[in-house]
């Protein structure tokens, strides 16, 4: 059927000649029109057909079924169906969880048990194309004060849950917390490096797993044909195919059933980005396990027309119902499209009467290993193609099939226990994906989610945290980075071994203490008792190991003052310009 390819049949393996009748089937002769006689170009042959072996293995059922769900999917979007067509969306119920009470506490120590059952999976293979950043995100500094990186954090997180865990639990527990590292071709090589070059902050290399994301094929037309790359012609052309691809990925690694025989029970999905996550794990954590969800969102108060997606309950003319993240870009026309003509808008909360997804799932892992051998992790697709006009006939540029993680309820069973957990965004939420000009554009009053905001919003949980455990922490301070306004508390930082559960704050702050505007106050030490201290400057204590210090009276010094930076300042790092400030540290009582 393709004549250039029979002249070249000599050159390919036995698998090649498999893979190129799958092509053929589906449409794609023009793979091979340019291809010359054998004896030119021939590794470049050998090259392609490497390129198309991995792409169809990497894709639930094949390249065969990734050209079939395309052509459905461009077809779908040619005739302008709605995916949502025939749901009506409304307000799901979940649990709300209020910081601090004993609802809160009792869920955490909950969270904290059942920690030894978990594994963590963090999918960090995204550019960050919204952020303008170079490097990869989990890179970044969670906040400069310390200059902790994401990547830091979430380790010393999870190392922190593992020993709390640990010790609750009866009997002798030496449980490591499995965590998953989800990279692509853009992120790989310099996660590796991150870890490799810090020791893996102090996670057992075996505790980690590496696996790697495929990018798919670009789609030339509406027949799905797949786009040569412009610069290659032996090359097809690929973009990420999106974060959803984390379910198949785990379930092709055979992880999940090494976790199952070992006793594992949930699985914990969470974004490259947001340094307040840990401070809702283990009461969220709590809440699946005394709910027995199989599915746990978390959620945050959202502002209308907030760039994350909004959890919905849909039900059909034809009975169904799911709970379910519609995507922001989906949320209005849905809902104008359904009877509420200002679509997307805030009620009289002054929020969206929809929770916003954070994308913090929390899975039980035996439904999730049974779903998965049905599915082999392939997650409900879209496809978004830019069309040069109205006939919806030609691309503006290739498109290709994408998917996201937390559409992995929609092909559930209706017998599935699907719940969501919405918590403060002050306490849970605050991720940096936005560059400083997109952020500064943000309507007043919605969150800005850039490195800016990001950082502030730590000092402004430690803050607000400390004074729910009833210590004086001074008013912050109106301050404008980066075209952005924002509070500026007093800068308190701590391990997370220091302060993983409020409980664990409450017991090692005890009373009579103060911490000044224009304070910073780092805490890097597990057993750190502070009580009648007067702060008024910069205090950083460290304490090893076990080691129980104790800190009282009077500190007063110069401090760490805030120095504003120009973010077009290219004499600074782009980690500091992106934030719109960097810390001197003028003086400091260590
Ligand atoms: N990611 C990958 O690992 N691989 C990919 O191919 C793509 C991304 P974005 P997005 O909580 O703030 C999500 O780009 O997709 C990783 C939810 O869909 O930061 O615009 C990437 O490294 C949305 O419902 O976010 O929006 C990062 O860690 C809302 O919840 C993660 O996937 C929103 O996040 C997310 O990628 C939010």
């Amino acid at each position: 059927a393709c004549a250039p390819l029979q002249r070249n049949l000599q050159l390919l393996a036995l698998d090649e000649v498999e893979l190129s009748k799958i092509l053929l089937d589906e449409g794609q002769s023009h793979l091979f029109e340019h291809w010359p006689e054998p004896g030119v170009d021939d590794d470049k042959k050998r090259n392609f057909f490497d390129q198309v072996r991995r792409l169809n293995s990497s894709y639930p059922g094949g390249l065969a079924s990734y050209i079939q769900n395309a052509r459905k999917l461009l077809a779908d979007s040619k005739a302008g169906k709605n995916p949502y067509d025939g749901f009506t969306p409304s307000v799901p119920s979940g649990e709300v969880l209020t910081f601090g009470d004993d609802n809160f506490i009792s869920l955490e120590e909950t969270g904290v048990k059942e920690a030894c059952y978990a594994a963590f999976v963090l999918v960090a293979g995204g550019l960050g194309e919204r952020l303008g950043y170079k490097g990869i995100k989990v890179a970044l500094p969670r906040e400069t004060t310390t200059g902790k990186c994401f990547l830091q954090h979430y380790i010393e997180s999870i190392l922190a849950l593992q020993e709390a865990s640990c010790k609750l639990v009866e009997g002798k527990c030496n449980t490591k917390i499995p965590f998953v590292i989800m990279t692509s071709d853009d992120t790989n090589s310099l996660t590796i490096k991150l870890l490799e070059s810090n020791s893996y902050f102090g996670m057992e290399p075996s505790q980690v797993n590496i696996l790697k994301q495929e990018k798919v094929a670009c789609l030339a037309d509406n027949d799905a044909r797949l786009a040569l790359d412009p610069n290659d012609k032996y090359k097809i052309q690929t973009k990420p195919h999106g974060h959803g691809d984390v379910h198949s990925l785990l379930y092709s690694s055979g992880l999940l059933e090494q976790w199952k025989s070992t006793g594992r029970k949930w699985v914990l999905f969470f974004q490259d980005t947001n340094g307040l996550l840990f401070n809702a794990i283990p009461s969220a954590l709590g809440v699946s396990a005394t709910k027995g969800y199989n599915v746990n969102s978390l959620a945050v108060p959202r502002k209308a027309k907030e760039a994350i997606g909004g959890i919905t309950k849909l039900t059909h003319v034809d009975g169904r119902s799911l709970v379910i993240n519609v995507e922001y870009n989906q949320l209005d026309p849905l809902l104008r499209a359904t009877g509420h003509p200002d679509g997307d808008a805030n009620c009289e909360t002054g929020y969206s009467p929809y929770p916003g997804n954070i994308n913090q799932l929390i899975l039980e892992l035996g439904p999730y290993i049974e779903e998965l051998k049905k599915t082999h992790g392939a997650i409900s697709e879209f496809v978004n193609p830019k069309y040069t006009d109205s006939t919806k006939t030609a691309f503006k540029s290739s498109t290709r099939l994408e998917c996201m993680m937390q559409d992995y309820p929609k092909t559930l069973p209706p017998s599935a226990n699907v719940g969501f957990t919405v918590m403060d965004a002050w306490l849970a939420y605050a991720p940096v994906k936005n560059n400083p000009e997109d952020a500064a554009k943000v309507p007043k009053g919605n969150p800005y989610h850039s490195a800016t905001s990001g950082e502030m919003a730590i000092y402004r949980a430690n803050s607000l945290i400390l004074r729910k455990a009833g210590e004086q922490i001074a008013d912050p301070v109106i301050d404008t980075f980066n075209g952005q306004e924002v509070e500026v508390w007093p800068r308190i930082t701590w391990s997370p071994r220091w302060g993983l559960v409020f409980k664990d704050v409450k017991a090692k702050v005890r009373g009579n203490s103060s911490v000044s505007q224009r304070s910073t106050l780092v805490i890097n030490g597990k057993n750190i008792v502070i009580e009648g201290l007067s702060l008024d400057g910069a205090l950083i204590v460290n304490a090893i190991d076990e080691t129980e210090v104790k800190v009282a009276g009077q500190v007063e010094n110069k401090g760490w003052s805030i120095q504003r930076v120009d973010h077009n300042d290219i004499s600074e790092k782009e980690e500091i310009r992106i934030r719109g400030f960097k810390l001197e540290k003028v003086e400091q009582l260590e």
